[in-house]
């Protein structure tokens, strides 16, 4: 059994002042779904065993290029985030896993394991970092790290991902992220062909580094740091990548790193077809990578993803098996709170996807009813799921509502006194 950072008992309490209004909501809706030839309880088993995964430099205070505003109780460490994490996945039951990012969280693996293991956290994806540089780092990413014109510089980048790969290893982990900054600000400032071919060396020589059970992960992204090309540009970009590389290489997809208005939905439904999804990086934006929190601005959208993903899974695509990130930067809330929420944001997009009438919908598409095949995917995202989400925390052990829970413990006020506040701090980029 693994321990808890919040007494069971406090949960327990919580969960017993809700409990009866809980069941007659449950058993209301599932009165409605029946008639719709949904069977409740199914949809509430597969929400209980859906998790998506927590960035461990999510539970910081993120910031912009103008400032970053700390807050209290910020974690000090890799050790406070893991407990950070343990809270949210408690309370949610929704957040198995924590991903770690390198050298922001290096400490030695075993250690790690243990802190993580102690609340029963896992670990998802490990993520490198050739973006920034680091203290004492002999070379510099200012101008690129495995497209950088030097070879020295590429040789650096690549034996940084390969010991992300050693660390994960240890941990448990069965896959590298690997997120370039690279790219250029200025027409003419780097050759697009030959700093791609130089990206696609390295990347063959960090995948030859990979473990026969990994994945290798990449994700693309518009704009920023570079501003006027990047050259993990776009999704053909990335799918291009996959598929050069080789069977164990997948693409990410964060919803914040396409222009507004793409059509996310269609680019994740490409890349099922083709074998390439390899995940996502949930968030939220409103103009670019706001890094919002998930399903905040456009929670339809969301569903669109999810009614994809829910598509594949039902049919069995072969291989299908994304896996499932948080990436958000919280500026102005609590990032507990917010990748909470979060969280179930994911499971709610998922939960209503899954009642989508997919026979229906099938139908209305081969008699070209347009009307009716989009209100088919209405009358599901209309649906009001919390009933099934509550329920599944309740049987799990969570707290029917986290966000009520999390403050009646008054945690962040308990941390606040126990972790000196970070002085300074710059831009938080995620
Ligand atoms: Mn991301």
């Amino acid at each position: 059994m693994s321990e808890t950072i919040i007494s069971a008992d406090v949960v327990a309490s919580h969960n017993a002042a809700r409990k009866t209004d809980l069941e007659r909501d449950y058993a209301s809706l599932g009165e409605r779904l029946d008639r719709r030839g949904i069977a409740i309880d199914a949809i509430r088993d597969k929400v209980e065993k859906f998790g998506v995964a927590i960035p461990s430099w999510g539970v910081g205070t993120g910031g912009t290029r103008f400032a970053r505003f700390p807050g209290a109780g910020e974690p000090r460490d890799i050790f406070d985030k893991i407990e950070d994490c343990a809270v949210i996945s408690q309370l949610t039951q929704a957040t198995p896993t924590v991903s770690l990012h390198i050298p922001w969280d290096k400490a030695d693996p075993n250690r790690l394991k243990q802190a993580a293991s102690r609340f029963g956290l896992g670990f998802d994806a490990m993520n490198s970092n050739t973006f920034s540089d680091a203290r004492d780092q002999k070379l510099s990413y200012k101008f690129g790290s495995l497209s950088h014109a030097d070879a020295g510089t590429r040789r650096q980048a690549v034996e940084h991902n390969l010991e992300c790969i050693e660390i994960g290893k240890t941990l448990g982990s069965k896959a590298l992220t690997v997120w370039i900054g690279d790219g250029s600000n200025f027409p003419g400032q780097v050759n697009f062909a030959k700093a791609f071919e130089r990206y696609l060396d390295a990347m063959r020589e960090i995948y030859a580094g990979l473990p026969e059970d990994w994945r290798l992960f990449t994700e693309h992204k518009m704009y920023e740091p570079a501003f006027y090309s990047t050259v993990v540009q776009d999704w053909g970009t990335n799918y291009i990548i996959a598929r050069e590389l080789g069977d164990k290489a997948f693409c990410l997809v964060d919803l914040g790193h396409h222009a507004p208005n793409v059509n996310i939905e269609m680019i994740v439904s490409r890349l099922i077809q083709f074998g390439k999804l390899g995940g996502f990086h949930f968030n939220d934006s409103k103009y670019g990578d706001d890094d919002l929190d998930a399903g905040s601005i456009d929670p339809y959208r969301l569903f669109l993803v999810f009614n994809e993903l829910v598509d594949a899974e039902l049919s069995g695509v072969r291989g299908f098996n994304p896996a499932h990130m948080l990436d958000q930067s919280h500026n102005v809330t609590d990032p507990i709170e917010s990748l909470m929420l979060s969280a179930v944001e994911v499971q709610r997009a998922y939960a209503q996807a899954l009642l989508v009438d997919r026979k229906a919908l099938e139908g209305y598409q081969d008699a070209n009813d347009a009307l009716m095949a989009t209100q088919t995917l209405k009358i599901a995202y209309r649906t009001d799921v919390e009933p099934i989400l509550a329920m599944a925390r309740l049987r799990t052990g969570g707290a029917v509502d986290p966000v009520a829970a999390y403050r009646e413990v008054g945690y962040r006020a308990k941390v606040a006194a126990e972790r000196p506040a970070v002085v300074g701090g710059g831009g938080g980029i995620v």
